[in-house]
This record gives C-alpha cells, structure tokens and sequence, in this order.
C-alpha cells in the first residue's frame, strides 16, 4: 500500500536545495512522488512501505546534506 508521510528537512535555503531533495527522494526505489517546500522545511513523500522505508527516506535527504526528521 502507498503512504504519504512528512519529513522535515532543516537546513535548506535555495530552490536548489529543494530540487537536489527532491531529485534524491524521486530516484529512490518505492518512491512515487515527492515535493520539497523549501519555506517550511518539510517534505511529503508517497511511497510503498514494502519498497522503501522511512530510515532510507531519510538517510537519502541527509545525503544531500540536510538533517532529516519525521513530521508525521
Ligand atoms: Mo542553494 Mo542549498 O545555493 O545547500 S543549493 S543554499
């Protein structure tokens, strides 16, 4: 089943940051759709709980160099 789930992503502060995440969470296998706003800091990211976990949602935004949170 696909689930949405917010991620707080702290630390960006251009639009290229926000497109580098969102990138990052798009290549991830599982992952169907993600949007990064970069005014908040968050994330919503659809994906398939037996695809992908949250820890390696994360683990991909902390790649990009940002800290990684779970919102809901
Ligand atoms: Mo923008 Mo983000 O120049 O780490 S890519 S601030």
């Amino acid at each position: 089943a696909l689930v949405t789930a917010e991620l707080g992503v702290d630390g960006m502060h251009c639009a290229s940051c926000s497109t580098a995440v969102e990138k990052a969470l798009r290549a991830l296998p599982g992952v169907s759709a993600a949007s990064v706003a970069l005014l908040s800091g968050s994330a919503q990211v659809t994906f398939s709980r037996k695809e992908v976990s949250m820890e390696q949602l994360m683990e991909a935004v902390e790649d990009c160099g940002f800290d990684a949170s779970i919102i809901s």
